[in-house]
Formats: structure tokens, C-alpha cells, sequence
């Protein structure tokens, strides 16, 4: 028994940095939080890892809760790290973006973040 216990101690400290390799948001544009003077006309999210395009979401959502993207997140054909989805012309307003990642060693992240159309 006490074996097993230091047995998975050890275990638990190889596995430990490999979380690390998730899929976070490393940058985005329009930026975290930041302000465009123009209505982007598509939100890029840049990962730390590359992403599984089919159980990955990314949707952009107004004031009110209401989806505002054109429903067609994607992966960027050469950097499979980068996820896109585009927008229609958006009037000046604070926007959400919500964006569920899974990257390709299947681990699930998630994150939200804003940003304002002056
Ligand atoms: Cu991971």
C-alpha cells in the first residue's frame, strides 16, 4: 500500500508538467480587452498549441447574449493554432468572446474576454 502511495506521487509529478501544454489563448485580435475604431471583420485567436478543429467552438456574443459572428469558426489553413471566425459589420459596442478549445493532445480548455467597437 504505502508502496502504490509513493508510486503515484511519482506519477503524479511526471504527469504535472505536461498541463502546461494545453491549448490557452496566447493573443488575440482585436486584442484582450482592447478597442477598435473600426468593426473587425473577423476575431483571430492565437493558442499555445494547435487545436482539433472538429470540438473546438468560437463565437462573439453582444451585450444582450446574442451570437453576432457568421456561425464559421475555423482553423487557419498554415497555423493550426491560429482560430478565426468572422463578423459581420458590428455598430459601436462592447462584445464576448467565448471560445472552447481542444488541442491535439485532446485536452479542453475555455476562456471569454472583450472587447469594444468605438
Ligand atoms: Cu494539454
Amino acid at each position: 500500500m504505502r508502496f502504490a502511495l509513493i508510486i503515484s506521487a511519482f506519477l503524479l509529478a511526471a504527469i504535472a508538467p505536461r498541463a502546461e501544454a494545453h491549448a490557452f489563448l496566447d493573443h488575440a485580435e482585436p486584442k484582450v480587452g482592447g478597442t477598435v475604431t473600426n468593426s473587425p471583420a473577423e476575431i483571430k485567436i492565437w493558442f499555445t498549441q494547435n487545436l482539433e478543429p472538429a470540438f473546438s467552438t468560437l463565437e462573439v456574443q453582444d451585450a444582450q447574449g446574442k451570437e453576432v459572428d457568421k456561425k464559421d469558426a475555423y482553423l487557419d489553413a498554415k497555423d493550426k493554432s491560429l482560430f478565426l471566425v468572422s463578423l459581420p459589420q458590428l455598430p459601436a459596442a462592447t462584445y464576448t468572446v467565448i471560445w472552447h478549445a481542444v488541442s491535439v493532445d485532446t485536452h479542453k480548455t475555455q476562456g471569454r474576454f472583450e472587447f469594444t467597437v468605438k
